[in-house]
């Protein structure tokens, strides 16, 4: 566990490095910042690959599931909140090395929702959707159903601040933290997996941590 943060960064294979020298160089050009350190943040990196994002609250955030269900749902804000919620406290994991132990994750399991929505029988992978309108996410329908995956409302004991993709992102607790979609606004039921944003870019969609991108054939000690 202790050297998973440090390895990333020392043995990271070129694709990684790509993801920060991106990221990195997009700030260097652009002072409005496409990533940086969090103010505050405890450790966390702001990205996002959309240069601006609106802003949105309990009065227009709408989270919308349709693809391959029987009854497709939009959810308010409120609507969210009102549903049981499950809190997990992990270590966050980006892909690039950075890590933030046990941070604490809050919001509804996505599996409740798959199944208040009637998940028809065709359907294999849920593709996620953001209102930064750009980024885009994926995961088999077995894993999505995993009971720590969640829609999260709340991280770090808060309600999900806007620069962590507020007011829901999602929080795939198994895997790099690039799967944990944030501004996230549509869950859609497809018959496959459709990659994501930076998959399209070469990284795994079955992206467990230590179990991926690479990973397993790097040294352990
Ligand atoms: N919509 C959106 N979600 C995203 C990203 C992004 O650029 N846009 N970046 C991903 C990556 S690579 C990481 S490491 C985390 C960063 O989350 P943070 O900004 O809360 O630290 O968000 C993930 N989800
Ligand atoms: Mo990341």
């Amino acid at each position: 566990m202790l050297g998973l943060g440090a390895l990333g960064v020392a043995a990271a294979p070129p694709l990684q490095r790509g993801l920060e020298s991106f990221l990195g160089n997009a700030a260097d050009k652009d002072p409005t910042g496409l990533t940086g350190l969090l103010p505050n943040g405890g450790g966390f990196r702001y990205y996002s690959v959309a240069s601006s994002v609106p802003h949105k609250g309990a009065d227009d955030y709408r989270l919308t599931i349709d693809g391959l269900v029987d009854r497709p749902t939009t959810y308010t804000l409120a609507e969210l909140r009102a549903m049981p919620q499950t809190r997990l406290v992990r270590d966050v994991q980006c892909v690039t090395g950075w890590r933030v132990p046990d941070t604490p994750f809050e919001g509804v399991q996505l599996s409740r929702l798959l199944d208040a929505a009637g998940v028809r029988p065709a359907a294999t992978a849920v593709r996620f959707t953001c209102f930064d309108g750009t980024y885009t996410e994926s995961l088999t329908l077995r894993q999505a159903r995993g009971d720590d995956v969640l829609v999260a409302l709340r991280m770090q004991d808060k309600p999900v601040s806007h620069s962590h993709g507020g007011p829901v992102r999602l929080y795939v607790a198994p895997m790099y933290f690039y799967k944990s979609a944030k501004w996230l606004s549509g869950i859609t039921l497809t018959e496959d997996v459709r990659p994501g944003y930076w998959e399209k870019r070469g990284y795994d969609v079955d992206a467990w941590v230590g179990r991926s991108n690479g990973r397993d054939d790097e040294p352990t000690t």
